[in-house]
């Protein structure tokens, strides 16, 4: 099993006196204004609960958008401080954007365009002309920021994500031998009748055929991936080797299903801060006493929430005696609510809410509690250790880390994960309950049949499917893909 330390000795004994650099256009540490006073968060998101861990192991540097109303103010004048804020451990180097620039690259081309472009949520993605110079540009300028570290030294750099396509392209471009590039790409690759529609198709394929090495969470992502290049790009496809050779460059292909830290949270679930976070949000919501059944989740349409309400308003219908009995929790930060659709999807959401808790509420009882705000990481596991059940109903994620959270958190083996079949983790967490979100009497009678396991059967699926998180932990993810990284060598 990978652990913290052999991450750790892998990086001091292989990575030698190089240069270790991560660029995500998300940062880990924000720092906001409340009340005049400078304060610190921990950024939400997939991609930074998969890489603070991993940062801290070997104090990297960071390079990610200053995204903060307050972060001009605690970085020097190269964007640079030291994180986490409260155990100094790595660099971060905040870059800057304009409000043009983060209009066309981060709402415009990455999250209306790629987004949707590369999940089936029926969502069409939007290519606006004017967007993908700002994307263009934005790419560059990540670009110039790494470059401006690296000098004349060699680096490791490790590029997040779809909003970062042609950076790859660039640093090669502005340090031919000084380089090696692994990318992460954390959201699914569509099938290439989906992906063959997008205008710039060949210049993103071209962006990411610059890496050396290239990550998806699962094979069929892979898959897609060497489906579009070998129709739009001139190459030599390796289907045994899985990677691709274009002018005289390779680029392996790999899967790596991303986890979390999982002896971490493990450990941290067991304290007795998450006991007195437990006893406050208990309180807070008046949860004592009933099922509860929780949601966590970005509001983002890929999510399922609309669908995940429709279930819970079924499974009052066709069970009315759990009224008073069960209650459903959604927490929700909100995410791009600059983009259309995120805020009707908000306005959806808040309309469902209203109705449901019309419906079915009594004197004494609603259904649904919903909650928009930013949880701290201890209120975060305190409320995976509440539930009864944990409900994840994607239409499509890439993996889905809430799922595998909320396993790590459940140190006393209860609880019950309700798992969309459409997230890359159901090809791993095989003792969830699984529902298909587009299809509601399935996903209701799913989260009721859960209701009724046994706890000796919670308990079985519980201890087995823990291990499978505890054995595919973070730790694996990012060692496996720093070995295959470290294996490059620096051109002469
Ligand atoms: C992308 C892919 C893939 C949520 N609310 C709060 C908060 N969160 C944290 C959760 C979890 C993370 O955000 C969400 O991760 P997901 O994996 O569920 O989803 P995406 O953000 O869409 O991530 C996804 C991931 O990248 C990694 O590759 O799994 O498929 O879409 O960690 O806990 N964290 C805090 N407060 C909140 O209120 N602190």
């Amino acid at each position: 099993m990978w652990t913290r330390k052999d991450l750790q000795h892998l990086i001091k004994d292989k990575m030698g006196d190089y240069l270790f650099i991560v660029v995500s256009n998300r940062e880990p540490y924000v720092h906001v204004l409340k009340k005049g006073k400078v304060e610190w968060q921990r950024g939400a998101g997939g991609v930074i609960t998969a890489l603070d861990p991993v940062m801290q192991a070997c104090n990297g540097l960071w390079v990610a958008f200053g995204s903060g109303e307050a972060d001009r103010k605690v970085a020097d004048n190269k964007g640079k401080l030291k994180v986490p804020p409260d155990n100094q451990s790595y660099t971060l180097k905040r870059v800057w954007f304009t409000k043009e620039e983060e209009k066309g690259y981060y709402y415009g081309y990455s999250n209306e365009a790629l987004w949707p472009l590369c999940h089936m949520a029926f969502q069409r993605p939007i290519f606006r002309e004017e967007d993908w110079p700002y994307y263009v540009k934005v790419n560059e300028k990540f670009a110039k920021a790494v470059i401006e570290e690296v000098g004349d030294r060699k680096a490791f750099v490790w590029v997040q994500d779809y909003h970062l396509c042609l950076l790859p392209k660039f640093l090669k471009e502005m340090a031919p031998n000084q380089l090696v590039v692994a990318h992460f790409w954390h959201i699914p690759w569509p099938n290439y009748e989906a992906f063959r529609i997008c205008p710039q198709k060949k210049q993103i394929l071209e962006g990411l055929l610059a890496n050396d090495l290239l990550g998806f969470h699962i094979r069929s992502h892979c898959e897609n991936f060497l489906d579009a290049v070998d129709r739009e790009i001139e190459s030599k496809i390796n289907r045994e080797r899985f990677s691709v050779t274009r002018k005289g460059h390779e680029t392996l292909i790999r899967p790596y299903p991303i986890s979390v830290d999982f002896d971490g949270i493990n450990e941290i679930s067991k304290t007795s801060e998450i006991s007195k976070a437990k006893h406050i949000l208990v309180e807070e919501f008046g949860l004592a006493g009933y099922k509860v059944m929780l949601g966590i989740d970005r509001i983002d349409y890929t999510k399922g929430i609309p669908e995940r309400l429709r279930a819970i308003d079924r499974l009052f219908d066709e069970h009315p005696e759990l009224k008073e009995k069960a209650i459903f929790l959604q927490m929700g930060v909100l995410s791009r609510i600059h983009i259309p659709r995120y805020k009707a999807l908000n306005d959806e959401i808040n309309a469902m809410v209203e109705e449901i808790n019309w419906k079915h509420s009594t004197d004494n009882w609603q259904p649904v509690i919903m909650v928009r705000r930013h949880l701290t990481f201890f209120e975060l596991i305190a409320l995976y250790q509440i539930c009864d059940l944990c409900i994840v109903s994607s239409l499509h994620d890439g993996m889905n880390l809430v799922a595998k959270e909320f396993l790590s958190s459940r140190s006393d083996e209860k609880g019950v994960l309700i798992l969309s079949k459409f997230t890359g983790a159901a090809r791993e967490l095989s003792e969830a309950v699984f529902i298909n979100p587009y299809d509601p009497e399935q996903f209701s009678e799913g989260i009721y049949s859960a209701l009724k396991l046994s706890d000796k059967e919670i308990k079985k699926r519980m201890v087995k499917i823990r291990h499978v998180v505890q054995q595919n932990n973070i730790f694996r993810w990012a060692g496996k893909i720093l070995s295959e990284l470290l294996k490059f060598e620096f051109k002469e």
